[in-house]
């Protein structure tokens, strides 16, 4: 027994029963992984217990040498990963790294470009229920309605316009590769920065397996725990010019106290990214996304914008005549874990949809190849064509089954 079930029962089991949980389900959340056991490790050790407000060599606090160590490490391996003259590894999360940087480069009342939140965007590019849609004057593009694929024509036409301080791609419901250089020719022409949230592809970009958006944006931030397999955490990349702005954007602006445990995850993080076998990682991710939406697809499913090129598909439910909703309930039922999504024009609020957003970073880390992906297709494919029969949805949950015994968690008991 441990000493944290001994201590205190209640937190311990619930603990179990979520590395059950992720062990015995399919996890096909786009956004969420499963961290290595070394990342997990360096995450739960002492580091939690230090205060380091401040930069390595420039602390508030004694007693920092061997923070400062893990601090360095992450910020180099960051900068070598992802060719960036500068990176701030301390950001707590994605929002705060969003955050932090719009503190730094624009003021309040300033206009802002970023995409639609129902049509792929992220919370934190202008929604009127964050912080970011009040505090600046958010102007938003969206997706061409025959290709669902950027409208370029719009973004340029509303830059000319509004002349927008910073222009924003990188999305968290968006199938395609972006094209950076083309955001980049339209910030220029209107004086913006171009920032990049790359949270979502940050792993594939890493591994090679989507273009980087290296040097054509100013500024790029990211989570750590999605594609890229890290803790839980936030990182802004920027060119050597904007780096000041963007450290005190951090602190002493936006946080305090870094989570020093954090940092020396996400040292690891990179260190593992900076591995050969992660380009491997990364491009067995997308080839089984492709293979997915080729499965789905040839079943009837109709995917928005046709198919993908990363780690996701959007999978439009109207021609089923099913929700979102309904549609991440009954695959919640036989083991698959999968998250409603509005699908571009959807015209069901945010907690129904019209459709559902699958993602292969996680099942990709637990080994699953082609086939497998494609076996997972098929099941998805079932679940949806018959969501009431009990029989059936029994049958699917024995595959579910047979599948996860087969390839265990890296990083789970
Ligand atoms: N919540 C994340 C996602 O699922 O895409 C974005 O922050």
């Amino acid at each position: 027994m441990t000493l944290l079930a001994q201590q205190d029962p209640e937190v311990a089991r619930a603990i179990k029963k979520e590395n059950e949980r992720q062990r015995d389900s399919l996890v096909l959340i786009a956004s969420e992984n499963y961290a290595s056991r070394a990342v997990l490790e360096a995450q739960s050790g002492v580091m939690n217990n230090k205060y380091a407000e401040g930069y390595p060599g420039r602390r508030y606090y004694g007693g920092c040498e061997n923070v400062d160590v893990v601090e360095n490490l992450a910020i180099q391996r960051a900068k070598e990963l992802f060719g960036a003259e500068h990176a701030n590894v301390q950001a707590h999360s994605g929002a705060q790294a969003n955050m932090a940087t719009y503190f730094a480069l624009i003021k309040p009342g300033d206009t802002v470009m970023g995409m639609q939140l129902d049509q792929g965007g992220h919370l934190t590019h202008g929604a009127k229920v964050n912080f970011s849609g009040n505090l600046y004057n958010f102007v938003a593009y969206g997706l061409d309605r025959d290709s669902e694929t950027i409208d370029f024509d719009q973004v340029e036409r509303l830059a000319k316009e509004h002349r927008p301080k910073l222009i924003i791609a990188g999305y968290s419901a968006y199938p395609r590769l972006i094209d950076f250089p083309r955001f980049r020719a339209i910030a220029d022409q209107v004086d913006a920065i171009f920032m990049v949230d790359m949270a979502h592809i940050s792993g594939l970009i890493a591994g090679g397996a989507h273009p980087s958006p290296l040097p054509h944006a100013q500024v790029v931030t990211t989570t750590t725990q999605k594609t890229l397999r890290g803790p839980r955490g936030g990182m802004i990349l920027s060119t050597e010019e904007l780096a000041r702005k963007i450290d005190y954007g951090v602190f002493p602006y936006a946080q305090g106290g870094p989570f020093m445990h954090v940092i020396a995850a996400k040292a690891v993080c990179f260190g593992e990214a900076l591995r050969p076998e992660f380009a491997r990682y990364a491009e067995q991710v997308v080839a089984n996304a492709r293979v997915m939406a080729q499965e789905l697809s040839e079943s009837g499913l109709r995917l928005v914008s046709g198919g993908t090129d990363n780690h996701l598909l959007l999978v439009d439910l109207n021609p089923l005549d099913i929700t979102g909703r309904d549609a991440e309930a009954a695959l919640e039922e036989v083991g698959i874990i999968a998250n409603k999504n509005a699908i571009p024009f959807d015209t069901k609020p945010p907690r129904v949809t019209s459709g559902l957003r699958l993602g292969t970073p996680a099942i990709t880390s637990r080994g699953f190849k082609q086939e497998e992906t494609r076996r997972v297709a098929q099941l998805i494919v079932q679940t949806l064509a018959d969501m009431e029969d009990e029989r059936v949805k029994k049958r699917i949950a024995e595959a579910v089954k047979d599948l996860t015994s087969k390839f265990p968690v890296p990083g789970l008991d």
